[in-house]
């Protein structure tokens, strides 16, 4: 086991006192450089911070992504969570998520369909970290450091069956938490996909953890996909049903404007948005931009997967 502190999402239904939340609520905010005002009033209690620290051994193949790490602050306070809403500043309203008894479904052609919670699963995988670029297809990006496993240990889990073809992942579905799900033009649970071959790559990676803690709700605790060669929509947060299929998976942006968010979706600078260029990047935190790279630039692990695909989709971003 790598984690050094149980996580939040351990801890019991009966232990989650009003205490608890508040304890949770200023270490985020310590942690967002914001919490030295409470954290100097007196009679609060414990100094210890409510969000576990979290992290695993350094894969050496990751350590260095070429440029800095994005500040933690920076990149907890500027994300992407349609759930929460559209903008960026969703991260208040993401705490609301209760991470707490998280189970995952593990459902399609498999051997047999199961449910395992997050703990099980953590204590099934060894942990590390990794420091991954991430590119929006809006065109800035970041570098984050995170702390998971790769996909292909819970493929192995769940025994998939030699037809299945593709992996389906799906969010959390829950209005009352998660308000824009109650806007009904939106396809909600919020979906993506993979091929096996994508899937089983190394880069596919779940992550639990963030910046040396649990995830950040934000970032979508308990466990996120990432898959750092693709723009980042593919990168589905909170995911609580993961599904073998013998066809290509319809993802939710896809749904939404197939002409513009492709089922492939691997970075390319040559190829733009119907709406934009995709040949230079702004870097979140800095006034820079700088050029992007094919496969955001982890082609020598990926570019095999896609030798044989037509040159027209050589775009490799349509479906
Ligand atoms: N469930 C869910 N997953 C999601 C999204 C979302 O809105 N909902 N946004 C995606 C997009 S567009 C990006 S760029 C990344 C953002 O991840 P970050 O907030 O950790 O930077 O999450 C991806 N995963
Ligand atoms: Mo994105």
């Amino acid at each position: 086991m790598h984690y050094h502190r149980r996580p939040s999402w351990a801890i019991s239904e009966s232990m989650v006192t009003p205490e608890h939340v508040f304890l949770n609520r200023r270490s985020l905010l310590a942690g967002m450089g914001m919490g030295a005002g409470l954290l100097a009033m007196p009679g609060r209690g414990r100094a210890e911070p409510g969000v576990s620290e979290l992290s695993g051994a350094q894969n050496p193949a990751y350590a260095d992504a070429g440029r800095p790490v994005t500040g933690e602050v920076t990149n907890s306070t500027y994300n992407n969570y349609y759930e929460f809403g559209s903008s960026k500043r969703i991260s208040e309203e993401a705490q609301q998520l209760d991470v707490s008894g998280w189970k995952i479904t593990i459902a399609g052609l498999v051997e047999e369909e199961f449910q395992i919670d997050m703990d099980d699963l953590l204590g099934r995988v060894a942990l590390e970290d990794r420091i991954y670029r991430h590119r929006c297809v809006e065109a800035w990006s970041m570098v984050a450091p995170w702390t998971g496993f790769p996909l292909a240990r819970l493929i192995e889990m769940a025994k998939p069956l030699s037809s299945a073809t593709h992996v389906k992942f799906q969010t959390f579905l829950d209005p009352d938490v998660a308000t824009e799900q109650r806007a009904t033009w939106w396809p909600w649970p919020y979906t993506e996909g993979l091929t096996m071959d994508e899937a089983m790559n190394d880069l596919s990676f779940m992550v639990v953890g963030a910046y040396g803690k649990e995830l950040h709700k934000q970032f979508g605790a308990p466990m996120r996909l990432h898959t750092p060669w693709k723009f980042g929509f593919k990168s589905i947060k909170s995911i609580d049903r993961i599904e073998f299929t013998n066809e290509q998976p319809v993802s939710f942006w896809e749904e939404l404007a197939d002409n513009e968010y492709g089922f492939w979706a691997n970075v390319n600078p040559e190829v733009p948005h119907p709406r934009w260029s995709q040949a230079t990047e702004r870097v979140l935190g800095t006034d820079e931009r700088i050029p992007t790279q094919l496969y955001n630039g982890y082609g020598e692990q990926v570019a095999d997967m896609y030798g044989d695909l037509p040159d027209t989709v050589g775009q490799r971003f349509w479906r």
